[in-house]
């Protein structure tokens, strides 16, 4: 009988890795999803229709929803990814943060006491490198104090504890991956990452002409989700519930993040002035872009309190799960997510030429 999981948060970054990694070993895979007046799934849309993929209507936001959806469903494990994930949006919406990211927790651990499978169902709950904050030491390890520092870390902390709460009172196979920043071709464009990446791939392509960014000294440990997407699959099969740091042990800069990734669109930056007068300009690549400022900083983009010193120990993840925080080096990372969107970002520009293209034959009469 192959294992049933259960994924919140599907049509995630995280979701969707964990989709296909589940479905390669062997797993019925259940995701929840939420309606949305678009319906494309872009990060799940290869999987929709497979066999051992079947997706449910449900909110972490509404208790009813998943205690439907768990009881229908009686998974061996379940994933809770879910989450209002941005940490400058939980700012806007602190409410919102609070009832998914911290009360959903709960309601997923009352749904699985609800089904009667508190005995049976692993939990695997999606914690995060935030709850350490305002620094207290560095580098972090599971031992290390928290302080959260934005309303999304303030809630993903009391999931954190609930989960605790559940596994000491309940005796119940509840975790938390202590996931440190990680990044993909599929992470949400407005994360630093994967706007910089972009940035860099349409600046060289000439369709954009500067890349806005807020504080380029935040320093990340930065890994690739995909590499840890297998490690809450590993976290749940231990013989007992624990948490784990789980991060690659190297920190950079946004700056270098920046740096690197327009290196390999072909352009070389000089950093010139500092704070909100900082600049990139263009030291060698494309004829026209020579002295160009192409990086540029905004207010906009500065939090109200922001995290600047994240680094993680994985000391605990490589003793006990056999965690290789070298999988996929930040180079790598780098570059990988730099060539999928000069791709993406070419197949874009050739659609809009096609498009502007048959704009102009309509214009003329040429097709009708
Ligand atoms: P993501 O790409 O932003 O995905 C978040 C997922 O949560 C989406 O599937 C979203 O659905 C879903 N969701 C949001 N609100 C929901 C609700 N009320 N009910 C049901 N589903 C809801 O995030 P990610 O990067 O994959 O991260 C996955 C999890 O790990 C999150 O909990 C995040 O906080 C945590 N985390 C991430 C990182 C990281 O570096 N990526 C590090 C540490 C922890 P829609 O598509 O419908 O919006
Ligand atoms: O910011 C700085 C920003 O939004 C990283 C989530 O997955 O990881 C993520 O949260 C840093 C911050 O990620 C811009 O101030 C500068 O210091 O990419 P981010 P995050 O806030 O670290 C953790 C582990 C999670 O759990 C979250 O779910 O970069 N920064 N300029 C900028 N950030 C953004 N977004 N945009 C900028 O223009």
């Amino acid at each position: 009988m192959s294992k049933v999981a259960l994924i919140t948060g599907v049509t995630g970054q995280d979701g969707s890795f964990l989709s296909e990694f589940l479905l390669e070993k062997g797993y019925e895979v259940h995701g929840i999803i939420r309606r949305s007046s678009v319906d494309y799934r872009e990060r799940i849309a290869h999987l929709e229709g497979r066999p051992h993929f079947h997706l449910h209507y449900a909110d972490l936001g509404d208790s009813m929803s998943i205690v439907k959806v768990v009881s229908v469903v009686r998974p061996d494990e379940i994933y809770n990814l879910a989450a209002q994930s941005h940490v400058q949006v939980s700012f806007d919406s602190p409410e919102f943060t609070a009832d998914v990211d911290a009360v959903g927790v709960l309601r997923v651990l009352e749904a699985v006491r609800a089904s009667g499978l508190e005995n049976t169902c692993r939990i695997y709950q999606a914690s995060t490198s935030e709850l350490y904050g305002k620094v207290e030491e560095v580098p972090q390890n599971e031992n290390t104090p928290f302080h959260p520092y934005s309303p999304y870390a303030v809630a993903k902390l009391y999931g954190f504890w609930i989960v605790k709460e559940y596994r000491e009172a309940y005796h119940m196979f509840c975790c938390s991956g202590i996931l440190f920043n990680h990044e993909s071709e599929r992470r949400g464009e407005t994360f630093v990452t994967r706007k910089i990446t972009l940035a860099a791939a349409r600046i060289s392509q000439g369709l954009q002409d500067c890349l806005y960014l807020g504080n380029m000294d935040s320093l990340r440990d930065w890994g690739y989700a995909k590499d840890y997407v297998e490690c809450m699959w590993i976290i749940l099969q231990q013989d007992k519930p624990e948490d784990f740091v789980i991060a690659t042990g190297v920190q950079h800069s946004v700056r270098e993040f920046t740096e690197l990734a327009f290196k390999h669109a072909g352009i070389e930056l000089k950093f010139e002035g500092e704070g909100i007068n900082e600049k990139g300009i263009v030291v060698k690549g494309p004829e026209n872009l020579i002295g160009k400022t192409v990086v540029a900083v905004s207010e906009d983009f500065y939090r109200p309190t922001d995290v600047v010193n994240l680094w993680g120990d994985p000391t605990k993840a490589k003793a006990k799960l056999g965690w290789n925080p070298n999988k996929t080096t930040f180079e790598e990372l780098v570059k990988l997510m730099v060539e999928h969107d000069i791709a993406n970002v070419a197949a874009e520009g050739a659609a809009a030429k096609v498009r502007t293209n048959l704009a102009e034959y309509l214009e003329k009469g040429i097709v009708k």
